[in-house]
């Protein structure tokens, strides 16, 4: 049997993941760091119907002692590096502990395993954050990075780090350069979950209205269902690699806004207001992903469409309001 750890288990992708590799027949190890709520820690496994099946670890990615054990310890075939400080916002308001966790948290991912267990295959969560400020149209591997934020600086760290332990040591490290994916499970601090969240409260009288920052920033938005099944399939290639991850549309904020209200048959425009403390101080515009060598070299390809990603997620959202209500 197959063994994988997974840092960053208990987000969004962490969830998705580990029922992927579950049904593959994996031991699933998801490293846990220590939370005074820990009643909760679990929601997104428990949600997906798998707590019980993940070998739950404690360990920090800030904590190079508690990996080096963890890797000595269980030798995973497969390494996930999911865990970050991952919303952008926030990362002007942490600059420092974002560089730490996000940047040199992967870095000390890569020393334990260098240290303990090189032959252990690794996966690091890159972002099309690190694209910024667009260089080209369409963004591919080999279009230069121009980073906006503290979050995608540290990315952008994490993500050369991973390449230079490839090419100096001979990890089979690869880094999938992930373009915004979605999901119900999704943080409802990120701008899809907050409209479904928002959609859902304001259709169940709950709410009035529906405060937004800039809606023309445009986001190729997939299903994080999909884009875990390309993580796995980065590491079954005999040579690691980097590999863009995105849909190849690119849909505004607003666009994704009408989608949601449309769904349960109101109009955005009745109930969006614009709230400048949403703005951030510099904006990615436009993100736009040029997935072809994904789909040329490991034969994936997005599935799900936004109109069917937007309606699951505010389905899910009215039904946890009225769970909640009963
Ligand atoms: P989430 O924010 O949902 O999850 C982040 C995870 O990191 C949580 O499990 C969190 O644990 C954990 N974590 C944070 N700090 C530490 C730490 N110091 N030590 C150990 N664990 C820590 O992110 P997603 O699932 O959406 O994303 C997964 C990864 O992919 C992230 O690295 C993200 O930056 C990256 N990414 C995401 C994209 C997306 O669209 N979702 C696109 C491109 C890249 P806790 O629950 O304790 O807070
Ligand atoms: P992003 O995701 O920054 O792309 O990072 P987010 O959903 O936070 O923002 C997307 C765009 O929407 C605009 N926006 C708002 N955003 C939030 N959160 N809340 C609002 O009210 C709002 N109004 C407008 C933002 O300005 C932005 O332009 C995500 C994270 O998952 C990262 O970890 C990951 O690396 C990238 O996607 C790819």
């Amino acid at each position: 049997m197959k063994k994988a750890l997974i840092t960053g288990v208990t987000g969004q992708d962490g969830a998705y993941l580990s029922k992927f590799l579950l049904g593959k027949g994996y031991h699933v190890i998801g490293m846990i760091r220590r939370s005074a709520s820990s009643d909760v820690i679990g929601e997104r496994l428990r949600w997906l119907g798998i707590l019980g099946d993940v070998e739950l670890v404690d360990g920090d990615l800030l904590d190079l002692a508690s990996l080096v054990r963890l890797m000595s310890t269980h030798k995973p075939d497969e390494v996930y590096n999911l865990a970050a400080q991952s919303f952008v916002a926030t990362s002007w308001h942490q600059p420092i502990l974002t560089g730490n966790v996000t940047g040199m948290g992967a870095v000390n991912m890569l020393e334990a395993l260098r240290l303990t267990h090189p032959e252990g295959r690794f996966y690091q969560a890159s972002s099309s954050e690190m694209f910024g400020k667009i260089q080209a149209e369409k963004q591919a591997e080999t279009t230069p990075f121009y980073p906006r934020s503290p979050y995608a600086a540290a990315k952008l760290y994490a993500h050369w780090m991973t390449v230079n332990y490839r090419e100096s040591f001979g990890l089979h490290a690869s880094s999938g350069i992930l373009f915004n994916h979605e999901s119900p499970l999704r943080g409802v601090e990120f701008v899809t979950r907050h409209i479904t969240d928002g959609v859902a409260q304001i259709k169940l009288g709950l709410a009035h209205e529906l405060k937004l920052g800039n809606v023309n920033a445009t986001r190729d938005w997939g299903h994080a269902g999909d884009y875990v099944k390309a993580m796995w399939l980065m590491l079954q290639q005999d040579v690691p690699d980097d590999y863009v991850i995105a849909t190849g549309r690119t849909v505004s904020v607003q666009e994704f806004a009408n989608l949601a209200f449309a769904h349960v048959g109101l109009k955005a425009a009745d109930y969006v207001k614009i709230d400048a403390a949403r703005l951030r101080p510099a904006e990615v515009d436009v993100l736009l992903g040029d997935a072809s060598k994904a789909e040329r070299k490991l034969g994936w390809k997005a599935e799900v469409q936004l109109e069917q990603l937007a309606a699951e997620m505010v389905d899910a959202d009215i039904a946890r309001y009225q769970r909640k209500a009963q």
